[in-house]
């Protein structure tokens, strides 16, 4: 780092100082952060299993040429973004990333050495892993339903995939040797006015209870049930509903999944993570953008993601959250994509974590709401900058912008030459 950032850094820790935070620490207490980033940025939601169309009312949109066509370019674009994001790094896998070796091998049927090869990877680049199993873009989800299928024998392949992908992913936590998060999102919907949501709902939760049945050590892998409020062609009824997994997690002890794009556009996660908290043994967290509906756009540092961090902070049990990005852009370059969000939300993580939380906390307990808003809003002029450059010079990442030109070198080198 430059001597001007070093003394800038230098002034910051000072002003800091004034407001009880020690900035030394906080850089040290984010560095033990992992912060889960989605493969599928990197080709579009598409995997290696075939050549089929994303369905399952989620789209990416844009074409942005460099899409990763294979295992060893994603792995490739990955560790290039990685390199330009600070601090601990999980990859989250879907199973349709699975190395099948050229021979099709079917959802119920996928192993532990379908992903030895990203194990490998993931070791020998010092990321952890997270795997989801995939209940979307595949025949037997074209009616718009998986667990909660009327038809018993598609039904049943949907419950043992989801089996199937929960005993390697407890597999890969067991060789990572530490947790590897899933989180289970399925399209199920209606595209108008169904008549039987109870029975799909039932039928749902019979499937849960299968699926959990197969214990998994919680110390190799927790999974987390994913809400969401609407899809495309699923627009009048979602059978996993934020409230139908809200209650099956708190009745059953699950860890609930929130992602920024599945509420109504009036609602926030970031007022439901302390609820969940309460209720559940945990969460997880799709940290996404939606525009207007959930378009899944790259996170960029606004009002939100900073509510979300500070929610995480505030509450004191970042232990009990998994943190994890969920956006696709084709319409840019793709590693820009991932730098872009993953950075913001370190910085949010970091914006959080330079908070007075303590003095703050104790403004409001003696109803000082007054100098509660004004620290607030002092806070968002503090030389947060300087901090956030001396994190990233320390994680021995690009400080400030120089990260654009390697961006730029590795699409002129490497991804221009994908046609
Ligand atoms: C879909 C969910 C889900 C997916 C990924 C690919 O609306 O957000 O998490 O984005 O599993
Ligand atoms: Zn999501």
């Amino acid at each position: 780092m430059n001597k001007n950032k070093e003394q800038m850094y230098q002034i910051a820790k000072e002003m800091y100082a004034q407001i009880g935070v020690d900035t030394d620490k906080v850089i040290e207490k984010l560095k033990n952060v992992p912060i889960s980033i989605q493969c599928w940025q990197g080709d579009d939601v598409k995997g290696f299993e075939s050549k089929g169309p994303l369905t399952g009312g989620i789209q990416t949109t844009g074409n942005y040429p460099g899409a990763a066509r294979n295992i060893s370019e994603l792995q490739a674009d990955f560790e290039k973004a990685a390199s330009m994001i600070p601090g601990k790094k999980k990859l989250s896998l879907h199973a349709i990333y699975l190395d099948n070796k050229g021979e099709s091998v079917p959802r119920d049927q996928i192993k532990p050495e379908h992903y030895d090869v990203w194990i490998k990877w993931a070791k020998k680049n010092g990321f952890g892993l997270n795997l989801d199993p995939t209940c979307f873009s595949h025949p037997y989800s074209d009616d718009g339903f998986t667990l909660s299928h009327h038809d018993e024998k598609i039904r049943k392949f949907w419950i043992d995939h989801v089996i199937a992908t929960r005993k390697v992913a407890e597999y890969i936590g067991k060789e990572m040797g530490e947790v590897c998060a899933s989180n289970y999102w399925i399209p199920d919907g209606f595209k108008d006015i169904p008549v039987d949501r109870n029975g799909y709902r039932k039928r749902l939760e019979d499937s849960l209870d299968q699926i959990f049945a197969v214990e998994v050590d919680p110390k190799y892998n927790v999974a987390a049930l994913e809400g969401k409020v609407f899809g495309i062609g699923a627009e009048s009824c979602t059978i996993g509903s934020n409230d139908f997994y809200l209650g099956y997690c708190a009745k059953k002890g699950q860890y609930l999944t929130l992602d920024a794009g599945h509420f109504h556009p009036t609602e926030y996660i970031s007022d439901k993570i302390s609820t969940a908290l309460q209720f559940t043994p945990g969460l997880l967290l799709h940290v996404s953008r939606p525009v207007r509906w959930d378009s899944d756009h790259v996170v960029i540092f606004d009002d939100e993601l900073k509510a979300i961090a500070q929610e995480i902070v505030r509450s004191g049990e970042m232990d009990r959250i998994h943190i994890g990005l969920d956006f696709f852009d084709a319409s840019i370059n793709r590693i820009a994509a991932w730098v872009i969000g993953a950075r913001n939300l370190s910085k949010a993580l970091l914006f959080a974590l330079l908070e007075p939380t303590q003095t703050l906390k104790d403004y409001e307990y003696s109803l000082d709401y007054t100098s509660r808003l004004a620290v607030l809003e002092e806070l968002k002029t503090m030389p947060f900058e300087a901090v956030w450059d001396k994190y990233c010079d320390e994680c021995g990442v690009s400080v400030g912008m120089d990260w654009i030109k390697e961006v730029k070198k590795y699409e002129k080198e490497v991804l221009s030459n994908r046609k």
